[in-house]
């Protein structure tokens, strides 16, 4: 009996132990090392200020800020749902929380790290570790006026 309980113990354990015992079919082959990082992810509403929600997530090393926004939908879809059209350039963020950027009021979904905006789209820029990563619902000046 408990000769028994020990030997499936111990199978149990191998099993686990396997190369990839428990883990076969995955899309990617993955390395047991795979190294993560930690981002701390907020989706505000800059102009009416109607939400700035946050959250810490730990995420492969090699994420890009898109795979942040996909992992935190998944985790919390309330507040961190989005949508996105598809440009030359990649994923563009059309909307977040349900709150929709619209070109007639010139308001747009801004993304930014440690508070500095991204030159890169959501689906190019690679995530770092410690990193303060934002998408700010803001507003652009209108044609000609932009900045010198
Ligand atoms: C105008 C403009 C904007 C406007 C577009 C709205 C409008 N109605 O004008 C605003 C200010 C909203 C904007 C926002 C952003 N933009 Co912009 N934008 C441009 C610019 C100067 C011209 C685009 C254009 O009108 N083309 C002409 C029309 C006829 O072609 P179109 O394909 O229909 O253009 C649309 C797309 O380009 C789209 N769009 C605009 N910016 C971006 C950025 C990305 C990543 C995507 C996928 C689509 C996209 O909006 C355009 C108008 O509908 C280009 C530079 C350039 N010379 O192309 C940069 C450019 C495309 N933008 C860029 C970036 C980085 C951004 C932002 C990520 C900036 C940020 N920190 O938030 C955001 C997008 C964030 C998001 N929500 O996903 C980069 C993309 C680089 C890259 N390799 O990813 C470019 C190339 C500028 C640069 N840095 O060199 N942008
Ligand atoms: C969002 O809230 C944080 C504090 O939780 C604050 O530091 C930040 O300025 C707020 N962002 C905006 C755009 O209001
Ligand atoms: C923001 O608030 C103003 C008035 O307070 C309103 O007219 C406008 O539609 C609001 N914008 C959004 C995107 O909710």
């Amino acid at each position: 009996m408990m000769k028994t309980l020990v030997i499936m113990l111990a199978g149990l354990l191998l099993l686990h132990l396997a190369p990839g015992g428990l883990c076969q079919g995955c899309a990617a082959p993955r390395t047991h090392l795979q190294l993560q990082i930690d981002v701390y992810y907020t989706v505000v509403d800059g102009m009416n200020h109607s939400f700035n929600d946050s959250i810490f997530l730990t995420v492969p090393q090699g994420s890009s800020f898109f795979d942040v926004m996909a992992v935190a939908q998944e985790i919390d879809c309330r507040r961190f749902r989005f949508t996105y059209t598809l440009y030359v350039w990649g994923a563009y963020i059309t909307s977040v929380q349900g709150l929709h950027e619209d070109s007639n009021q010139h308001t747009y979904w801004q993304l930014l790290s440690n508070d500095i905006p991204l030159t890169l789209g959501a689906g190019c820029y690679a995530v770092s570790d410690r990193e303060r990563l934002e998408v700010r619902f803001s507003k652009y000046p209108a044609p000609g006026h932009w900045p010198a």
